[in-house]
């Protein structure tokens, strides 16, 4: 078992220059994680990179603050500027046309869908792609005044992939980095987007772009190669459009060692000895996903049922937790997978529930991160089966929450990011119902041996590869 070798790829354009320089972190991404008294802990991968970054060497994240205001009352203001510690937080409402059309719209119903391959979903219409260029435009005439010369800009995720071409148009000549969080799509898949040259061209407005995977990285190179004729260097720096852009591979993380030592606190807590009491004897399989239609629920479910079909004994003998927090509900297809969970849960425990066993507890709600942790640990079996994911935290959560000494087994989507680097995990195409359940029930039944050396080289590699090792490979290639 060997796993996928260092984090960064040895193709990444200039050597990593640890002292990232001393310039200020200027983060943008969509949303922004004010911290307001009484919300703890309930942040995710992005939101912990970032505020890491930002304590250590001070700086100001920008993004939206979650607020809409008012269509009549004409465009936001200035950023509303608030400052905890060494970070200023800015931020700036949206009216209502921008979140339906920029959020909702372009973001979520066209690039959402499309570069997670799910064609039949997408909807293309010009009021969208304007109401994304104009939020874009929106976000760069608020930051550009509030910018240094010698600042260095960290733009996050697909939302705001033309924001430094309007950053640019406006004059600012500082250091720009990009980094996409969703998989960059194969260009066949690509071209079916309406404006996708433009889209890479304002791609070409960064000093560099970085990928979650070596994969989405070629894929994106393909693109430049064979539709625009680009030159790409060796190192992978494309020259397009009068510009030079490097590209790089930096796949997220996680904060392994607090999370890990959070789970084993948790395992002593109330709750989680209430859900071990509630289990009982039997075997507990987890999924934890926002109820998104590239998680793969359904077809987990219907696995699932493979299981319990395929394997009669695993009947009241294993219970399926499915945690699944409703997201973006105002999307139609949100609401329409949220029905269809429901009837497929449903369907099961109608089907195999007896009067003292339920198979499948189905969740609408979020938890804090070590209630997450304490759940994960106390699972023998973690289902991640995405039909397409940039990353996937909880695969990497779930490994880093396992009891060494007796840990649960990973099952794990091929079509998920981080399948390229926890080998340690039972691997999987979701599309295939039977070998899902054929993998479930080697999970199931692996030996205390075998778990701990699965583990261990996940684990390790987890330990090296963190959150805080994300955030500074990618910034000192950034600063280089
Ligand atoms: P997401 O699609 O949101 O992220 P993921 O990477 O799994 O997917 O991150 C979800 C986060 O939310 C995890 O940290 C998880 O613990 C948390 N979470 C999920 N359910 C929860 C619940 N019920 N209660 C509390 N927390 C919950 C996007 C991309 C991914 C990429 C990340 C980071 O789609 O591919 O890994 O960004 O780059």
């Amino acid at each position: 078992m060997t796993l996928a070798g260092p984090a960064v790829s040895s193709k990444t354009a200039s050597k990593p220059d640890r002292t990232v320089a001393k310039r200020r972190l200027v983060v943008v991404s969509n949303r922004v994680a004010v911290p307001r008294p009484g919300r703890t802990g309930g942040e995710g991968g992005l939101a912990v990179g970032v505020k890491a970054a930002l304590e250590e060497s001070g700086g100001m994240w920008f993004g939206w603050s979650g607020k809409t205001i008012d269509h009549e009352k004409g465009e936001p203001d200035a950023a509303d500027l608030s400052e905890s510690g060494p970070i200023t937080y800015a931020t700036i409402d949206l009216t209502q046309r921008d979140y339906d059309e920029y959020y909702n719209g372009f973001a979520n119903r066209s690039i959402w869908p499309l570069f997670h391959y799910r064609l039949d979903l997408a909807d293309f219409n010009r009021r969208y792609l304007a109401g994304y260029q104009r939020v874009n435009a929106l976000f760069a005439r608020r930051l550009a005044p509030l910018l240094r010369a010698d600042d260095l800009l960290w733009i996050h995720d697909y939302h705001l992939i033309p924001m430094a071409e309007q950053l640019r148009h406006m004059g600012c000549r500082q250091i720009m980095g990009f980094f996409l969080h969703i998989p960059w799509p194969a260009m066949e898949v690509l071209l079916a987007l309406p404006n996708q040259r433009a889209l890479v061209q304002s791609l070409c407005a960064y000093d560099l772009v970085g990928f979650q995977t070596e994969d989405y990285r070629k894929a994106f190179l393909d693109y430049c190669q064979r539709e625009l004729s680009a030159t790409i260097l060796e190192d992978g720096t494309v020259e397009a459009f009068g510009r030079r852009v490097r590209t790089g591979t930096f796949p997220i993380s996680i904060d392994t060692e607090p999370l890990a030592k959070a789970a084993e606190e948790a395992s002593d807590s109330r709750q989680i000895r209430r859900l071990r009491e509630s289990v009982r004897n039997r075997d507990l399989i987890i999924g934890v996903d926002r109820l998104d239609y590239s998680k793969g629920l359904l077809v987990r479910v219907q696995a699932y049922e493979h299981l319990l079909r395929a394997y009669p004994a695993n009947r009241g003998r294993v219970v399926m937790l499915q945690i699944a927090p409703p997201s973006r509900m105002e999307v139609p297809e949100y609401m329409q997978l949220r029905h269809e969970m429901e009837g497929a849960c449903g369907h099961l425990n109608g089907a195999f529930a007896e009067f003292d066993w339920t198979p499948v507890r189905y969740l609408n709600k979020g938890f804090s991160r070590r209630m997450l942790a304490g759940f994960y640990r106390t699972a023998r079996v973690g289902l991640v089966t995405p039909l397409r994911d940039g990353m996937n935290l909880v695969a990497k959560e779930y490994v880093a929450s396992q009891d060494p000494e007796d840990p649960g087994v990973l099952v794990l989507s091929r079509f998920a990011g981080a399948a390229r680097e926890l080998d340690g995990a039972l691997i999987v195409n979701p599309y295939d119902l039977e070998a899902t359940a054929e993998a479930m029930q080697t999970a199931l039944s692996l030996d205390l041996e075998e778990r701990r050396e699965r583990y261990r080289t996940m684990f390790k590699h987890l330990q090296t590869y963190d959150i805080d090792r994300w955030r500074e490979d990618y910034l000192s290639v950034l600063a280089a």
